[in-house]
């Protein structure tokens, strides 16, 4: 594969934006190499600045779960374009998604619309506090919540881990307001929340967890969770922005059989568009201004253009439902095949898989939290993704990423990969 005009792009992009990209993970960093510059894409098909058509499995990382340029999608959007893109005034179509997001995800009775995933859990966690009056949260290591201050923050050091800020510009100030623990282990959490008792207002995850590769909670960490919230008074937020509605139309709450107090969503939402929300019942809800006092605001918030991308989408999710079951047993094929092709290669590896989410871990031990996830070894990692790529087939550059199959990957495609595996020297 020739990659010329993409790296010429890179070089141009970097004069202007900040690392060549506006969002770090798409800059190669973890895997080495220029990024690809997409010129085009057409349902489970990328077509890059080079001329080079690619099988894609991250979908804009997660929105494109129908796949690229989806016909009613599109029609959609350039209808309403048509009618004008944003007014700062309320238009009737957020209601209509409001009323189908309620309508297909249990325990919400009311949703605010905002612009990303990371206002969505930022306004998530702000409403948690201001309805419970407490201040601290409890996050878990390798969860992603956007890039809201109090979700940058990595376990500090010291027995009750009071957390520190991953990043500069993170003040010590609101990191000492975020607790870490580790994802699945329901000690930690009854161990911080004992030692914070009456101060913590949320505990917030992503329940089935997609940045440290795919990871799935088990029963009784989630269930566990759920009945500690219960018991203390504290809120439970599941963070759906990868899982909702792409796991079914009720998300993570419909398939673990456990129901978070507030739910955030992303990604497939906005059918590509820029749509981020938080949701909740009416009682929770009503704290946020102009009702309540709890402040939260937005310009393009609602904007009818994203709206009718998003409508279009989960429209058509909510009327086909069998698309949920059909990326399943696509993903369980991929699933199966990856792993026959790196066993007859005597590649030391894990898969997890939940749904269409699914990771390779390049390590013997199971993954099951940050600490065994981050003992994968990338350097296996970074040749299986470049070898992928020569191949023709786009992986998340990261190991610390989920794939996200879309329903329009045939079969075909799903053995060009496997066979893509089966090629590749590790
Ligand atoms: P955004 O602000 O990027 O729309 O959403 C933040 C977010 C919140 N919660 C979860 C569970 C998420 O996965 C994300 C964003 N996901 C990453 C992929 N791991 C987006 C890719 C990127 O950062 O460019």
């Amino acid at each position: 594969m020739i990659y010329k005009r993409s790296s010429a792009l890179f070089a141009e992009a970097k004069q202007y934006i900040p690392g060549g990209v506006n969002s770090p993970v798409r800059a190669f960093k973890a895997v080495g190499g220029d990024p690809i510059f997409v010129k085009k894409a057409k349902g489970a098909y990328l077509y890059d600045e080079d001329g080079n058509k690619l099988i894609d499995y991250i979908a804009s990382w997660g929105p494109l779960i129908l796949g690229h340029a989806y016909e009613p999608v599109i029609n959609a959007i350039v209808e309403k374009a048509q009618k004008g893109t944003s007014f700062g005034m309320p238009t009737e179509i957020e209601t209509d998604l409001a009323k189908l997001a309620v309508e297909m995800v249990p325990n919400i009775e009311r949703i605010r619309f905002v612009n990303s995933g990371t206002e969505a859990c930022m306004s998530a966690v702000r409403l948690a506090r201001g309805y419970t009056g407490k201040d601290k949260i409890i996050k878990f290591s390798g969860c992603y919540h956007g890039h809201s201050d109090s979700f940058l923050i990595q376990a500090g050091s010291g027995a009750v881990t009071f957390g520190s800020p991953n990043s500069p510009g993170v003040t010590q100030g609101t990191a000492k307001d975020t607790l870490l623990a580790a994802y699945n282990n329901l000690d930690e959490v009854q161990n911080l929340v004992s030692a914070n008792k009456g101060e913590i207002a949320a505990i917030i995850l992503e329940p089935i967890a997609g940045n440290m590769g795919c990871i799935v909670p088990t029963d009784s960490f989630i269930k566990g969770l759920r009945e500690l919230c219960d018991h203390e008074g504290i809120l439970l937020v599941f963070d759906e922005v990868m899982t909702g509605f792409r796991l079914g139309k009720g998300g993570a709450q419909e398939v673990l059989g456990v129901k978070a107090d507030i739910v955030t969503f992303g990604k497939v939402i906005g059918g590509g568009l820029p749509v981020g929300a938080f949701a909740a019942n009416a009682d929770i809800m009503g704290h946020l201004a102009p009702d309540g006092p709890v402040y939260q605001a937005g310009t393009l918030s609602g904007n009818p253009l994203a709206m009718s991308a998003g409508l279009a989408m989960l429209t058509e999710l909510n009327t086909n439902p069998n698309i949920f079951k059909s990326l399943e047993e696509k993903t369980a094929y991929l699933h199966k095949g990856i792993a026959t092709a790196l066993e007859s290669k005597g590649v030391t590896h894990q898969i997890n898989r939940y749904g269409s989410m699914i990771s390779v871990h390049f390590t013997d031990e199971p993954v099951v939290d940050f600490a065994s996830s981050a003992k994968g070894n990338n350097d296996t990692f970074k040749k299986y993704f470049h070898g992928m790529l020569e191949q023709g087939v786009y992986l998340p550059p990261s190991a610390f990423e989920s794939y996200f199959l879309n329903d329009a990957l045939s079969y075909q495609d799903l053995d060009d990969t496997i066979a893509a595996v089966e090629k590749i020297a590790l």
